[in-house]
């Protein structure tokens, strides 16, 4: 059972952070799969801030370490439980997001997934929320941490009723919706961040000693793309438990 403040957190600002969701066991095991990765397909040497490996985890049913942290740990079901009584599919990729340091860095303004380039069919590539593993400790600013707008799901939504949801193809980086001060997301290795697809953010900078490691899934409930549409005019529409949250004041 997710608290209610929970759930009208993640709806007034589009995301949330949950701690302690996944294990040191786990964490050690994604974290040396990532070492592997470096190894193998190391970054270019002078190369600092973002770097990333796109792996596909879907269907042989061998073990995938980065899939064990959703599967294997409370993530999946938390993440459900902000949409249910809809369900999650499984994610077919992770995203190994690095921020190598020294990285001085500040984002000029937020992004949108999924739109440069959109999907093959021309469809922007929505999903319902972005859900990423912290394998490293992330408390203060300017450690490779994620920037977030908060409330801009709800501002895109408001713009797009407007303009119609095609509008999204032609809206990167970011629907020209008024933006509040950004945030840099705080957390700890093992926590989980479960953000809105609309929700505008963007790479930071990592003035740390510490290579920033995050594993991100792009979920998407059950027959999501059919109803995309309705998903970018109404921000909550796949998050029943997070509307009747916000809608209930006591
Ligand atoms: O590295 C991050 O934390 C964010 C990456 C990102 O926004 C993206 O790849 O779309
Ligand atoms: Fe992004």
């Amino acid at each position: 059972m997710i608290q209610p403040t929970l759930l009208r957190e993640f709806g007034q600002k589009g995301y949330v952070v949950i701690p302690g969701v996944v294990d040191q066991f786990l964490i050690g095991r994604a974290m040396r799969e990532i070492d592997r990765l470096l190894a193998e397909q190391p970054p270019a040497d002078r190369l600092r801030g973002p770097h990333f490996y796109w792996r596909g985890v879907g269907g042989d049913g061998q073990v995938e370490p980065f899939l064990l942290l959703l599967l294997e740990t409370p993530a999946f079901g938390i993440a459900e439980c902000f949409v249910s009584p809809a369900r999650l599919d499984v994610p077919q990729q992770a995203q190994v997001a690095l921020n190598i340091p020294t990285f001085h860095h500040r984002p000029g303004g937020p992004h949108i997934d999924g739109l440069t380039p959109p999907e093959p069919s021309g469809r922007p590539g929505t999903f319902t929320m972005l859900a990423g593993v912290f394998l490293t400790d992330q408390q203060s600013e300017d450690m490779g941490n994620l920037w977030v707008w908060p409330g801009t799901h709800l501002s895109s939504a408001a713009y797009f009723r407007e303009h119609g949801a095609d509008a999204l193809l032609s809206s990167a980086p970011y629907p020209p919706v008024m933006l509040p001060v950004p945030e840099q997301v705080l957390a700890r290795a093992g926590d989980l961040l479960l953000a809105h697809y609309m929700l505008g953010h963007n790479i930071g900078g990592n003035t740390s000693s510490t290579m920033r490691r995050v594993v991100y899934f792009r979920l998407q409930c059950n027959g999501h793309r059919q109803y995309w549409r309705e998903c970018a005019q109404d921000a909550l529409r796949e998050f029943q438990p997070v509307q009747a949250a916000v809608d209930c004041h006591y």
